[in-house]
């Protein structure tokens, strides 16, 4: 087996869902309050992904308003079946399933059906075309009747393709192999006239494992695959480079070789910011069942401390819906919008996801536009947990600063006053977060923070770290225009590697 480079996909891009046709692979994931929602990512060999579109994107958008970032659009599946594309997500509401969804197409690349609402309950939604023709739909749901130990229970019925209707009896199939706490990301496959269920349980932190269960029915009786966990690096100490491993998608290509897609994450002491990523796992079969990263048993191909340089083009996003900015190579035109970053209206915030330790990320913004406006770039987590370099008028003229929150209570660094162009920026080595002003004026450090306050395992929640432009100010104040919009390795990194 090939020894590939991982993550295929970095930054915030959990709960990967795979599917191929011909020599195509798709690859959608989850994406909270961001939009447009669910990238669709192509592959010719399961290690290049390029961004080709996103399923909730004009007609099929669906409104996020009210939703907190770590709610919102929670992993999708994908799969396909006699040329059209199917994918089933949930939208979640305060860490639970609120509305499962059904939405198709014949071109993964868009556009998408309006997604139709689906009569059933949980997280992580998963669809499986069988020999017959017969479609199955799984998903995750409590066990108990409090959800205090989250999904323990693993169900299906049939969709009936012509309605898009769920029909027929429901049947349990599983309870997990392990703890029966959070078993979720259930995903069918047959094989050689066995049914195979790969599930996740443990939760999608440190425990987090890949687990399974057999039967010779589709609707069971499932018999717990004894060799789970399948894949964990939960045993393996904190300083593997890849932790949390979990929630697979099992693909297979034109020769016959499987592989899975798992999400992960890489922490830097004990703390990660990037959010969960997409690794590639050499896979087989043998007589139980799907074996994950035979030989070696853990996911390889991260190197510690190496960025995984990135030029692929920005995947713009917003807050719980779109926005009217205008992006022009490297000048970011944004309207503003009375609504604060710490809300869960739509903000004038136009991001990128952080998918690199070591970056910088900065722009520069013309003082004598900044009127009733608070502009600038930031680092956002969710909307208690952010911190930015902003410019604001006070009485005596334009001054930068350090303004945010981290886990919901306000941060502010010292007012430096500023005059003409001045350039923001935040720049991270992978273990702090430094936010500078740079003008005719000279340079200034803002503020430094150890990354540790935006990570995940600080501020909670789902999501990585985003870096983008924001633009607070009254709807009838002038739009900011942001120039030299750049994200890319440090300069002093990218001398020393
Ligand atoms: C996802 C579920 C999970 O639906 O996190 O705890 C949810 N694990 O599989 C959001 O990514």
């Amino acid at each position: 087996m090939r020894l590939v480079p991982n993550p295929v996909l970095p930054g915030c891009h959990p709960d990967p869902s795979v599917c191929r046709v011909g020599e195509d692979y798709y690859l959608v994931t989850s994406t909270f309050a961001f939009h447009p929602g669910i990238p669709v990512h192509h592959s010719r060999d399961l290690v290049t992904w390029d961004l080709v579109g996103h399923v909730l994107a004009g007609e099929s958008w669906l409104p996020l308003d009210g939703s907190a970032v770590a709610d919102g659009v929670w992993a999708p599946t994908i799969r396909h079946h006699e040329g059209v594309f199917y994918v089933v997500f949930t939208i979640a509401r305060d860490k639970r399933g609120a509305a499962t969804y059904l939405t198709t197409t014949t071109d993964p690349r868009g556009p998408w059906s309006v997604p139709v609402p689906l009569e059933a309950d949980g997280i992580d939604p998963s669809l499986f075309f069988d020999r017959d023709g017969r479609a199955w739909f799984t998903a995750a749901r409590d066990a108990t009747a409090d959800g205090a130990t989250g999904p323990g229970e693993i169900w299906l019925r049939e969709l009936d393709l012509p309605t898009r209707t769920l029909v027929g009896p429901e049947h349990v199939l599983w309870h997990g192999a392990l703890t029966g706490q959070w078993v979720e990301a259930p995903h069918l496959y047959e094989r050689d006239g066995r049914y195979h269920l790969v599930g996740a349980e443990g939760g999608t932190e440190r425990n987090h494992a890949v687990t399974g269960a057999t039967a010779d029915h589709v609707t069971g009786p499932y018999r717990t695959d004894p060799r789970s966990p399948l894949l964990t690096h939960r045993h393996l100490g904190a300083d593997e480079p890849v932790q949390n491993v979990g929630h697979a998608d099992l693909v297979e290509t034109p020769d016959g070789e499987t592989w899975a897609l798992v999400l992960g994450v890489r922490p830097v002491r004990g703390h990660h910011t990037l959010g969960r990523e997409v690794l590639l796992v050499p896979a087989g079969w043998d007589e139980g069942g799907p074996v994950l990263a035979p030989g070696a048993g853990r996911v390889r191909g991260v190197e510690p401390g190496l960025p995984v340089t990135t030029d692929r083009p920005a995947d713009w996003l917003s807050l719980r819906g779109p926005l009217a900015a205008d992006v022009a190579g490297d000048v970011v035109t944004l309207p503003p919008r009375p609504v604060p970053l710490s809300g869960r209206g739509v903000p004038a915030f136009l991001a990128r996801r952080q998918d690199m330790h070591a970056f910088e990320f900065g722009a520069a913004l013309d003082t004598g536009r900044i009127d009733e406006h608070d502009a600038g770039v930031v680092a956002f987590q969710d909307e208690n947990t952010f911190l930015a370099a902003r410019l604001v008028r006070r009485a005596g003229g334009v001054v930068a600063r350090v303004a945010g929150r981290l886990n919901g209570e306000d941060v502010a660094g010292p007012e430096v006053p500023v005059a003409g162009e001045v350039t923001l920026d935040v720049r991270s080595d992978g273990e702090t977060y430094a936010f500078r002003c740079a003008s005719d004026a000279g340079e200034h450090l803002l503020a430094t923070f150890p990354h540790t306050v935006l990570s995940t395992e600080t501020a909670g929640g789902f999501t990585g770290v985003l870096l983008g432009l924001v633009a607070e100010a009254p709807a009838s104040a002038g739009p900011v225009v942001f120039r030299g919009v750049r994200y890319g390795v440090p300069e002093q990194v990218s001398e020393g590697a």
